[in-house]
């Protein structure tokens, strides 16, 4: 019994007691860890205020900021910090200053600076040229090249449209009423058929939609009529060259063979198929539809089309392949007259892409330092050299990479827009940032002009035209700032006292001027730079194809009326 007491009353004191110990050993583990958080943890209310009461506090310390030494070191940090702040703050605004007005102002000078542009030339040739082909802006004088025999007045009815374009309307009545007074078909002159189609018949035809003026209309259809007579030849292959009066016609003396040259008999469709549409008379169309015929008749070495073909035995001259000079505007206008037949004619849309993939396969390149170019094919051999010509390409394949086959849109686009990157690096890359007449991929260079009669510049467009198609289909901002870059240097190194002139070397320290301001500088080069800086809707693509020459034609199925609802929507 005594043994069970003793038991019972033991225990419950060795219990209470170990109790006693470990609450005290928690109390004092407690004690120890609020003593502890009074020096070690950070300063919860400093961190708290520089997250969600940073200015109060900022103010409160620059109050009294000299109060301690501690108060001291805080106020120098937090002078810093509130001086970081406003600067931030500062940026900020000038940022969204940036943002709101920037664009604007770089467009209104860059309009005025174009305006000013198209303005001086024009004057130039109206003040030194007026009635000439073209203006010698440093002799001061008209200039006359055998292209055109002796039609006169190429600048004008050239700029006519960019005129009307760029609302200088009372300019363009006065180059409406010299086309009325002066412009004379009935010359004893040889001319080249391409050229008159293009510069003449093309800028008379946009004049025309433009204006709605019948004498663009009656002209166009007559000087048409006159060329008709350079497709008397075996195969409908038309001659390069025509006598206008006697209506013989000829080829160059240096064209393989006597051949004709595919840039040439190849760049007719899309003047020829309005041609017919606005005289009603269907031999226009039959010829050039003709040239299609011929065409697909001939075996293609690799899909590729040479440059020379005989129009007597329809035969291939010389295996001489280009994308550049002889070929370039072939290959445009089977894209573009698919474009602008409202995309019915299949035929012009198959012929284009097959090609386009012949070229890529064949010529189509990348250089070691990662440029895209498009080389040139003699016989099956490459000569790794592009022209500034080719340039016009990345324009071409990015204007038609919306209708590629098998998914290859992106492709194209991608293709278009390297090429647009190598023929701004040909700009990039020489004294007076102006692009060579042709540049080399071999012998240690890249888009580099090697030779001393591909140096120079003559005002030609291709590279900004490319500029205005990439910025149309992307609105990447480089390609303003590359035609930007362009500008400045036509205006450092080109315009002179009496208009722009083109320069015989771009690698040379100072301009060595050429003395001729070129028809298509008016017609092509400054309206290409003012549609680059200009709204989409100003001449959208979907409406208008442009000739090669720049000359802006409706698209669609339209009936050649101006009440037609297609073209009322389009002017
Ligand atoms: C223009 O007459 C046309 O663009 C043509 O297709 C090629 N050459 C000149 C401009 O360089």
């Amino acid at each position: 019994r005594m043994m069970r007491k003793n038991m019972k009353s033991a225990s419950p004191t060795s219990f209470r007691l170990t109790e006693k110990f470990i609450l005290l050993l928690v109390f004092s583990a407690f004690i120890t860890l609020c003593f502890g958080a009074i020096f070690f943890l950070p300063d919860s209310s400093k961190l708290l205020s520089g997250v969600f009461f940073h200015s109060s506090a900022v103010e409160t310390n620059t109050r009294t900021g000299t109060d301690s030494d501690s108060n001291v070191a805080v106020g120098t940090e937090e002078k810093i910090l509130t001086k970081i702040r406003k600067d931030h703050e500062k940026a900020l605004v000038e940022a969204k200053d940036t943002l709101q007005k920037r664009p604007d102002e770089i467009k209104q000078d860059i309009q005025d600076e174009k305006d000013k542009m198209m303005t001086f030339a024009w004057d130039s040739y109206k003040r030194y040229a007026w009635g000439s082909n073209e203006l010698r802006p440093v002799s001061k004088q008209g200039h006359s090249s055998n292209l055109f025999g002796s039609i006169k007045g190429a600048t004008i009815v050239d700029a006519l449209d960019t005129l009307y374009i760029m609302e200088m309307f009372e300019d363009f009545d006065m180059a409406t009423e010299w086309v009325e007074k002066n412009l004379d078909f009935n010359v004893n002159a040889e001319v080249s058929v391409f050229e008159v189609n293009i510069r003449f018949v093309g800028g008379l035809l946009s004049a025309y939609y433009l204006s709605g003026k019948e004498v663009f209309r009656r002209k166009a259809i007559e000087l048409g009529e006159k060329l008709l007579p350079a497709f008397k030849t075996p195969t409908g292959i038309p001659w390069a060259l025509l006598n206008l009066k006697s209506g013989i016609g000829r080829n160059w003396p240096w064209a393989s063979g006597g051949s004709s040259i595919l840039a040439e008999y190849g760049t007719l469709h899309l003047e020829f198929m309005h041609l017919s549409k606005l005289s009603g008379n269907p031999a226009f169309a039959e010829k050039v539809m003709n040239i299609r015929k011929v065409l697909n008749r001939l075996e293609k070495p690799q899909g590729l089309y040479p440059n020379y073909l005989n129009p007597n035995s329809g035969q291939w001259g010389q295996h001489h392949v280009s994308v550049g000079g002889l070929g370039d505007s072939f290959y445009e206008y089977l894209l573009k007259a698919w474009l602008m037949s409202d995309k019915t004619d299949e035929e012009g849309k198959k012929l284009y892409y097959e090609a386009l993939q012949a070229i890529e396969t064949s010529l189509m390149r990348k250089s070691s330092g990662g440029l895209t170019y498009i080389a040139e094919w003699k016989g099956g051999l490459l000569e790794h050299k592009m022209g500034h010509l080719t340039c016009f390409a990345g324009g071409m394949i990015a204007l038609g990479a919306d209708g590629a086959p098998e998914d290859k849109t992106g492709h194209q686009m991608e293709q278009a827009s390297e090429i647009a990157r190598t023929c701004h690096e040909s700009y990039a890359r020489t004294t007076l940032k102006l692009g060579p007449e042709a540049f080399r991929f071999d012998g240690g260079v890249e888009a580099i002009a090697t030779r001393q009669n591909e140096k120079y510049f003559i005002l030609r467009p291709e590279v900004i035209e490319t500029y205005m198609y990439m910025w149309r289909f992307t609105h990447d901002p480089k390609y303003r700032e590359w035609g930007w870059e362009a500008v400045q240097a036509l205006e450092k190194h080109c315009r002179v006292e009496g208009g722009y002139s083109g320069v015989r070397d771009v690698y040379a320290s100072s301009p060595n001027h050429d003395d001729v301001q070129q028809s298509f500088y008016l017609a092509e080069t400054l309206k290409y730079l003012y549609l680059l800086f200009s709204d989409d809707d100003h001449l959208p693509l979907e409406h208008w194809v442009f000739n090669t020459e720049a000359h802006p034609l409706p698209a669609g199925r339209f009936d050649g009326r101006l009440d037609s609802p297609v073209l009322e929507s389009l002017t």
